[in-house]
């Protein structure tokens, strides 16, 4: 933890924002609809204002979002550099080191933020880091239009897995119907986000089920994508995203694990877990984070040494939660 971080309420980080005229909005790597909906929507709101803002992003920005990005080059100095649902500065990707020290405000929805920026504003109680931009626009008068509410509620409904997961609240709920207020596109954006894979994807996960397993009396489902079935599939970048959410519709699982492999020897682990289990607890003691029913963290190793201690963890928190004694933070 960096104790320099200073802790922002909505009002400070409205004032901050008012006073930079150039600002550069970063997104985290492997950009999810979260972290681009609210870069794009603060983008967008604060030129508005008459600032001049650039997003940046390490990684390949998939099509399915071009609706509401909006790229018009940057010919400006930026004086403040802005994270956007980045819970730490490596989640940054390639272009970390670059800006370490660097991050002159972070705003974020996740409780295992590690406060690396000069100044933070963190509503852990809101289900997606668009929740928190729609506050700071709010505050900051600005008109949302269309293309800002698009969005805004492709962050939002990305987040809660289109108002399903646990994180929803009153508040997701009414912002959303603010946004239906303006006219977005939630058929067209909910059809996109939700309900379109491609072919390659569906193969992908033919596969990846076939060798599917089942730990602690069916409660924990481990779902592996090796780098053979992501050559065979044809898979790449977000295609590969999103698999440990198959295990929601699986009975009785309560923890919901995807194992991909990113390197001969290294493997992105991605936990779903359910009522009372706590993926971000689980995700901490293996040196990653993320929010209590989504987490993740990178583990080294061969594959069958990342299993046995990510299983060992799964099985240490549901023993726990057998003998009643899951500490629920
Ligand atoms: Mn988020």
């Amino acid at each position: 933890m960096n104790n320099a971080c200073e802790l922002l309420d909505l009002a400070a980080v409205c004032a901050y924002l008012k006073k930079q005229d150039n600002l550069l909005v970063l997104t985290h790597a492997s950009p999810d609809g979260d972290t681009l909906g609210s870069a794009y929507a603060l983008k967008l709101g604060l030129q508005k204002l008459g600032k001049r803002v650039q997003v940046i992003c390490c990684d390949e920005i998939p099509h399915k979002y071009d609706y509401f990005m909006f790229d018009d080059g940057c010919d400006f100095v930026p004086e403040a550099v802005v994270a956007v649902d980045v819970a730490d500065i490596k989640l940054l990707g390639d272009i970390y080191a670059q800006f370490e020290g660097k991050i002159d405000l972070n705003i974020d929805h996740h409780i295992s933020n590690t406060m690396y920026a000069k100044r933070l504003y963190l509503d852990p109680t809101a289900a997606a880091c668009a929740e928190c931009i729609f506050e700071i626009l709010t505050e900051l008068r600005v008109e949302l239009d269309k293309d800002i509410a698009n969005a805004l509620y492709t962050g939002i409904s990305t987040d809660t897995g289109c108002f399903k997961y646990s994180n929803v609240t009153v508040r997701t709920h009414e912002i959303a119907a603010k946004l239906y207020k303006i006219g977005i596109d939630a058929a067209k954006i909910n059809q996109a986000m939700f309900d379109t894979k491609s072919k390659n994807r569906l193969y992908m996960e033919k596969m990846v089920l076939d060798q599917a397993e089942f730990h602690f009396n069916d409660r924990c489902m481990l779902l592996t994508v090796t780098t053979e079935m992501q050559e065979k599939s044809g898979c790449t970048g977000s295609e590969l995203e999103g698999v440990a959410v198959i295990s929601r519709s699986v009975e009785g699982v309560l923890a919901g694990v995807s194992i991909k492999q990113v390197g001969p020897h290294k493997f992105k682990v991605s936990l779903r877990t359910y009522e009372p289990l706590d993926a971000s607890e689980i995700c901490k003691k293996l040196g990653g984070g993320g929010h209590r029913a989504a987490a993740g963290c990178t583990l080294e190793g061969s594959l069958s040494e990342v299993k046995t201690e990510l299983l060992s963890v799964v099985g240490q928190a549901l023993e726990e939660c057998d003998a009643g004694s899951y500490t629920d933070k």
